[in-house]
């Protein structure tokens, strides 16, 4: 049987979360990965409109007939294809509105590492903008294991990685954030992830693509 492929640039970004769901759930996959370099810049221009895909992008992910992109629609997708898009109905509604919400909280970041706002507006105040949305999170987790409650979901691979790109950015975010630092390790230590992020495929930097200016290459912070 074909494997299903994954295909994203090689560096964590929009990726990372669906090679989360993927690991997690042992999906035995094709993790295709286009060299962010000249070599990969011509690769993918050649297979972008040769895939059959409605809206060529990366990531995508085909599994025979089905043929993705969007990486949101991908993991809701495969959310609910692998039962991991919450078990009640109350669970199913917080998927929704934390994965939204996740969209807004990855852009913050990738907008302000992509743009001159990293020398206009400084690290400083940038953070201290950043606050009020790690209070929402914080106040959104409360003391539950998880974001949709008990169960694991596929927002919570979303989130995770942000969280972990902002830890990176500041090594010290999460530390006024309790309910947020504990969910964080605690998706951290699932053993499926463990196995995936100590597993000679994974690869843990680059988070951002070659414009960033954080994030996307040279030494990485030694809290990675
Ligand atoms: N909304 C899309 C954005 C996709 C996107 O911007 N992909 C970037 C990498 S993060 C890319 O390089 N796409 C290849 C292209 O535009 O040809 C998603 O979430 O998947």
């Amino acid at each position: 049987m074909v494997k299903p492929i994954l295909a994203y640039w090689d560096l964590r970004g929009r990726g990372e979360p669906i090679r989360y769901l993927l690991h997690y759930k042992k999906v035995d996959f094709e993790d295709k990965r286009y060299p962010v370099d000249a070599v990969g810049f011509q690769e993918w221009p050649k297979d972008k409109n040769n895939l059959g895909l409605d809206f060529p992008n990366l990531p995508y992910y085909i599994d025979g007939d089905i043929k993705l992109t969007q990486s949101i629609a991908i993991m809701r997708y495969l959310g609910q294809k692998l039962g991991l898009d919450g078990k009640t109905d109350e669970q199913k509604r917080r998927v929704l509105v934390a994965e939204q919400q996740s969209v807004d909280f990855r852009d913050k970041l990738r907008s302000f590492v992509m743009s001159d706002e990293c020398e206009t507006i400084g690290k400083e105040e940038f953070l201290k903008r950043v606050q009020p949305m790690f209070q929402l999170w914080e106040k959104f987790l409360g003391d539950r294991k998880f974001l949709a409650g008990d169960d694991v979901t596929y927002v919570d691979f979303i989130v995770f990685e942000h969280l972990d790109c902002y830890r990176l950015f500041h090594e010290t975010i999460l530390d006024d954030y309790s309910s947020v630092k504990a969910y964080f390790n605690r998706m951290k230590i699932l053993p499926e992830l463990q196995e995936y992020m100590r597993s000679p495929v994974r690869r843990s930097w680059p988070l951002f693509g070659p414009s960033a200016k954080f994030g996307s290459g040279g030494d990485p912070p030694k809290h990675l």
